[in-house]
């Protein structure tokens, strides 16, 4: 969109929702206060290799005990909602009964939000499945969804009256296939099938609280998936046509389908139709009314979106993705039954995760999802970058990098709007430095930059210039510098 006086100025509908991310395990530390107990995260962190450096989430930004400055900060910066998960382990330790002191930090974060003006945006679960339900078998365990719905209802019961959103689940491929077929992710289980088991368990707790919480009066409720753009590497060879089509068919449609459409892609069955699991075919778990239960109507999207990528069916070296997201440990597939798969590199930039930095992918995306798929409110739920950010002598952090790359995402949603999808709003990930998974403290997406040895809070430039850009609306004009 040019504006009338000639600069390409780009503005975004008033009301677009300017928001952060964070996620429990990532940010809080304070692992075993006011009654929390284990996680699968503080589990998996603890196994030699798993996570870089050896880290944990036990200190990681303290925002449990900061959480009222860190809101005052939000607040400075202008968000105007803030998306944040809650832990599980905390407010119902080892899966049992309710507890109020866990609770309790949830309830005084909603309240400092919503006195700050900011609207919160709460996911249930976002990874930190409590230790003794993997223990039980997690995600794999069917018994597991009941307990997850347990655990939400006692959520909205006590939050329901102010938290307008709702998540139920961040990005289930994730949970479900790093988690126990590649192993990258908690529990680092490597056992193939056990993804797609894992992957339906977690889609029925999704169905199932979403049910429980419309039933209790939640009248926006949702879930985030990360979804991505494959692209053949050449789309007159059949193979690598074929190869994107299972990277689409077990990334993006194994998780819209069955929300919207109700069943799982026959591509994908037909793929996976010789994995077992238990001496079963896999998709033996799947019971009568679990497909209606997944597509009970949503009202929200939640879309994380950092980059595509090119896809082959060939052996290839220059490879991208698969097993940068692991730096130790034996690299496996996740996309179970299609392991030949390769992602070459396109030659883009990349962050610092080496992810590439491919905005016109979200644009395609979002046209995807209006043109397939029932038309719903959309929000990015995530986007964002790392960079090698350092403070400076001056005491500030210059991070050009972070700053064009939010700008030429969000003139990629922009453009999609401009053409009728449906966008509500944006959450940049992350408001802070934070506990960066497999990858520990290595890695900073955030816009503030903590010092982890003084737990010291420095806004970046990018989380001035996105403070202007939430205050007015408007991307500025000027193409941004680069590094
Ligand atoms: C999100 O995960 C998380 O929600 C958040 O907690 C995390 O900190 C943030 O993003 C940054 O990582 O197809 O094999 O190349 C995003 C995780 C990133 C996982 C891209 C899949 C590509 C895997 N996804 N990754 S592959």
């Amino acid at each position: 969109h040019t504006s009338t006086n000639g600069s390409d100025e780009v503005r975004f509908p008033p009301g677009f929702g300017w928001g952060m991310a964070t996620a429990s395990y990532q940010i809080e530390g304070a692992v075993a206060e006011d009654g929390r107990t284990p996680s699968i995260w503080d589990t998996f962190s603890r196994v030699p290799g798993a996570v870089m450096n050896g880290d944990t989430g036990d200190v990681a930004c303290e925002h449990y005990h900061r959480m009222p400055d860190d809101v005052a900060l939000l607040a400075d910066l202008g968000a105007t909602t803030y998306r944040f998960s809650v832990a599980w382990p905390r407010v119902r330790p080892d899966a049992g009964p309710v507890n109020a002191a866990g609770l309790g930090f949830y309830d005084r974060l909603v309240d400092e939000l919503l006195a700050r003006d900011i609207a919160p945006w709460l996911t249930l679960y976002h990874w930190d499945l409590p230790q003794v339900l993997e223990d039980a078998g997690g995600w794999t365990n069917r018994d597991t969804v009941e307990k997850f719905v347990e655990y939400a209802i006692s959520v909205h019961e006590a939050l329901g009256d102010r938290v307008p959103t709702w998540t139920t689940l961040n990005e289930p491929w994730c949970s479900a296939f790093l988690g126990y077929s590649a192993g990258h992710h908690a529990p680092g289980r490597q056992e193939g099938a056990a993804g797609l088991v894992a992957g339906h368990h977690l889609m029925l707790a999704h169905g199932l609280a979403v049910r429980e919480l419309r039933s209790r009066g939640a009248d926006r409720l949702g879930i985030s998936l990360n979804l991505t753009v494959p692209d053949p590497s050449d789309p007159a060879d059949p193979v690598d046509v074929d190869a994107a089509r299972r990277i689409d068919g077990l990334h993006n449609r194994f998780f819209l389908d069955p929300i919207f459409r109700g069943a799982y892609p026959a591509d994908v069955l037909e793929d996976t139709a010789d994995l077992t699991w238990q001496g079963s075919p896999w998709h033996d778990v799947v019971r009568d009314d679990d497909l209606a239960t997944i597509a009970t109507p949503i009202d929200v999207l939640g879309v994380n979106y950092y980059h595509g990528n090119e896809v082959s069916g060939h052996p290839r070296t220059d490879v991208v993705g698969i097993g940068a997201d692991h730096p130790d440990r034996v690299s496996l597939s996740p996309f179970v039954g299609s392991e030949h798969v390769t992602f070459p590199s396109r030659g883009l930039p990349v962050t610092d995760m080496g992810w590439e930095i491919q905005p016109d992918g979200l644009y395609r995306l979002l046209r995807r999802l209006h043109d397939d798929y029932p038309h719903l409110p959309i929000h990015l739920t995530e986007t964002g970058a790392a960079f090698d950010d350092r403070v400076g002598a001056d005491g500030r952090v210059h991070d050009p990098d972070r700053i064009a790359f939010l700008d030429s995402y969000l003139r990629a949603v922009h453009r999609a709007i401009e053409e009728g999808v449906d966008v509500r709003g944006f959450f940049q990930w992350s408001f802070c430095d934070n506990f960066e998974w497999a990858f520990g403290y290595a890695k900073r997406f955030g816009l503030v930059h903590v010092d982890y040895a003084t737990q010291r809070r420095t806004p970046k430039s990018s989380a001035h210039w996105y403070a202007e850009v939430a205050r007015t609306g408007v991307l500025p004009a000027t193409e941004p510098p680069g590094r």
